[in-house]
């Protein structure tokens, strides 16, 4: 891809709402010729005579001919959202109507805009920062209102006031710093060492909780992943379909109907919850099929946030069979289905002491249950939106090499390492967040950060 860098001065358009038919298409155009482009397109109305933040609603031809009715939105430079002058068109949504109108805008002289090349714009114009750069695209992205209000949150700077505050503590401090390293011929100490130590734990202790964040990362993009697993025939289906409210996979009296791997999504109270339906385990199959879909099982479980571990609720200490070694590490819920069999219902204790929730899966009783232990094992269930949260790889790998720099600058201090080594690590450690924020950035980097964005944003 050529690099947007180079077409800097070029007015962009593109249309900035999906493909396909819809009440509205919206399309962006910024930069120098954007008045001029919108003026000779409405030729009854000059827009460019209007003040800044006013809509117009008017007519678009282009060769004598109507392209469509349209209200015009105008934002002048350098009050908008790239901080060049910037039209939006709010069209009809037909392909067609849109497709000619971008299509004068480009016969008038525009150009169409690489991905993400408003939002470059609006960050090298510092109408933004990366943190909320990126921000957008996330937003964009978000399939849940937890994602959304994550990347709401990043937007609006939540991240950025969080990494001033850092970046001031460490200013103070290579100021000190540098200070000293003027007078050292005099050794004199301007920092005092408990307080420097002291600012380095605050640092951390700021830094560690964002750090941490990124383990909700894939839950909250992605949905909690929930693998159901259990003997034939114990109503793993049938759960789905009931989680999912929705006949989605094939339920049946004969064990081993389910053979290949079943998924879908469902939300509640805010978290994406990723479920699958897999063939039952049992120790012996004759058949090949089976054995397959047996091994798939195996294969999704490994990589699940949450087992469902489904047994018929006659026999609640059927979870015995099932070989635990390999899922240690994992989160499980043990569920006991068909409670309607015995007439019982909630929390209940086996013989080896594990929590079993007897539900019934074709009566759909027990499943708020079921569902307020998933969220509690999702970990996301009292998640504050208000804590600044970290999403996105770039910011992470940044963020583990800023905590290994500060790891660096305690050592260095307390193994009495010359000051001008430890000054160097704090420069280091401004680096760093100056890469989070898009004040130290180089073009191959940002042409890569924006390239992922789609046309139009
Ligand atoms: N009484 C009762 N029957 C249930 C319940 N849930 C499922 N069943 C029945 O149990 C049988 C098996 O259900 P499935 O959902 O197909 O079971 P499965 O675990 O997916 O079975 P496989 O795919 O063969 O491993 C069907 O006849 C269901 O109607 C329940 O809560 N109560
Ligand atoms: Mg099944």
């Amino acid at each position: 891809m050529q690099s947007t860098f180079t077409n800097w001065n070029d007015t962009i358009v593109a249309q900035a709402t999906p493909q396909g038919y819809a009440a509205l298409g919206i399309i962006r155009i910024s930069g120098t010729k954007s008045l001029y482009i919108i003026d000779t397109l409405s030729i009854h109305k000059k827009i460019s005579s209007y003040n800044s933040h006013t809509l117009h609603l008017t007519k678009l031809y282009y060769n004598n001919s109507l392209l469509d009715e349209v209200v015009v939105s105008l934002f002048k430079t350098p009050n908008s959202f790239t901080g060049e002058d910037l039209i939006e068109i709010s069209a009809h949504g037909s392909p067609t109507v849109l497709q000619s109108i971008l299509m004068a805008i480009t016969q008038c002289g525009a150009r169409i805009a690489n991905p993400g090349e408003f939002s470059l714009r609006a960050f090298l114009n510092k109408k933004i920062d990366l943190t909320q750069a990126e921000a957008i695209g996330d937003l964009i992205e978000s399939q849940t209102t937890l994602a959304q209000k994550v990347a709401l949150h990043h937007l609006r700077g939540g991240f950025k006031s969080d990494l001033k505050l850092l970046k001031d503590k460490l200013l103070q401090f290579a100021a000190l710093l540098e200070l000293e390293l003027d007078f050292s011929e005099e050794d004199v100490e301007f920092l005092n060492r408990d307080d420097f130590h002291q600012l380095i734990l605050q640092i951390r202790t700021l830094i560690a909780p964002l750090i941490h964040s990124f383990t909700w990362n894939n839950a909250i993009k992605n949905g909690v992943k929930i693998v159901i697993v259990g003997a034939p025939n114990t109503g793993k289906s049938t759960l789905l379909n009931a989680l999912l409210n929705e006949d989605k996979a094939i339920v049946s009296p004969i064990a081993g109907t389910t053979r290949d791997i079943i998924e879908d999504r469902f939300v509640y109270k805010h978290v994406l919850f990723r479920i699958l339906d897999t063939a039952g385990l049992r120790a012996h199959s004759q058949d090949d099929i089976e054995r397959i879909g047996m091994q798939k099982t195996k294969a999704s479980y490994l990589t699940a946030d949450i087992i469902l571990m489904l047994i018929d609720a006659r026999n609640l200490n059927d979870f015995n069979d099932f070989d635990f070694n390999e899922i240690q590490d994992k989160k499980i819920v043990f569920v006991a289905n068909k409670a309607d069999l015995i007439q019982k219902y909630g929390i209940v204790e086996n013989h080896q002491n594990q929590e079993v929730l007897l539900i019934s899966a074709k009566e759909k009783l027990g499943l708020n249950l079921l569902q307020d232990k998933l969220l509690l094992l999702s970990g996301l269930s009292d998640f504050n939106d208000q804590n600044s949260t970290v999403i996105n790889v770039r910011h992470k790998s940044i963020l583990d090499a800023l905590e290994l720099c500060l790891i660096d600058i305690e050592n260095a201090f307390e193994n009495k390492v010359s000051s001008e080594y430890i000054s160097l690590h704090i420069r280091e450690a401004l680096q760093k967040i100056g890469e989070l924020t898009g004040d130290i950035t180089t073009e191959n980097k940002l042409d890569y950060i924006f390239s992922k964005f789609c046309i139009g944003k």
